[in-house]
């Protein structure tokens, strides 16, 4: 095993346990018929090229990356509606599996780049055959709207390194702005989305028992 394999495996261990866990939450609400606040829950394992840019950009050294860089296991929890949001992070707050340890709302205070999201920092404990590992790991909580934004910006900022050009910049802010507007009226005419959805579910399992 590699150095590198060995300082990832207990990230890779956690980002695996996470995801049945926060997958599992979406599970409990739909067996008790309730509108779930989790839309869908993704991971990863941020790659080793990242994790040296970014610790070059932060002037990180590598030996205190353990302790420094928090997003080297992240996990992603899309909502459909802003609100659900809030309800994500108790339904985190109450759990006894890891502790959170940073909240950083990106949602009141969104970034200059026009980014919305929450980030829930938890220090999670691993087990493994050498005993207990407490690693830091980041949850961001977003909406559907959110996330198509970061997720189109992302991959944009590696066309350009960060460095936009004030058009790109000046239309992404808009768009920011258009998908924010997007979860507002979306949250007006919630009710009417989710008795439709209900509708939907209960066809559904009609259909499946005809
Ligand atoms: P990747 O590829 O997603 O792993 P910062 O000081 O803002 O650079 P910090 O202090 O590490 O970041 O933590 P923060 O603010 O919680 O942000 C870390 C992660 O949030 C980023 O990880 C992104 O996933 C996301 N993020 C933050 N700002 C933006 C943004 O403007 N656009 C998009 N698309 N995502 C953002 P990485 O390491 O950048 O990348």
């Amino acid at each position: 095993m590699n150095h590198w394999d060995q300082f990832l495996a207990p990230y890779k261990q956690a980002v695996d346990e996470l995801k049945v866990k926060l997958k599992g939450m979406r599970t409990l609400f739909e067996q008790e018929h309730i509108h779930s606040p989790i839309e869908f829950v993704t991971g990863r394992v941020k790659p080793i090229s990242s994790i040296l840019d970014k610790a070059t950009q932060k002037k990180i050294p590598l030996d205190r990356l353990e302790a420094e860089m928090q997003d080297i296991a992240g996990l992603r929890m899309m909502c459909q509606f802003v609100d659900d949001i809030k309800k994500v992070v108790s339904l985190l707050r109450l759990r006894n599996d890891f502790k959170i340890v940073e909240e950083r709302d990106y949602i009141t205070n969104k970034k200059s780049s026009g980014y919305r999201s929450y980030h829930v920092v938890i220090e999670y404990p691993v087990q493994t055959i050498h005993g207990e590992k407490k690693i830091l790991a980041e949850i961001q909580i977003r909406t559907l709207a959110m996330n198509f934004w970061a997720t189109i910006e992302h991959s944009l900022n590696y066309k350009y390194r960060g460095q936009f050009p004030e058009d790109i910049k000046m239309r992404l802010q808009r768009a920011a702005e258009a998908a924010f507007l997007l979860d507002e009226e979306m949250s007006e005419i919630r009710e009417e989305i989710q008795e439709a959805q209900a509708f939907f579910t209960k066809n559904k399992e009609k259909n499946k028992s005809d």
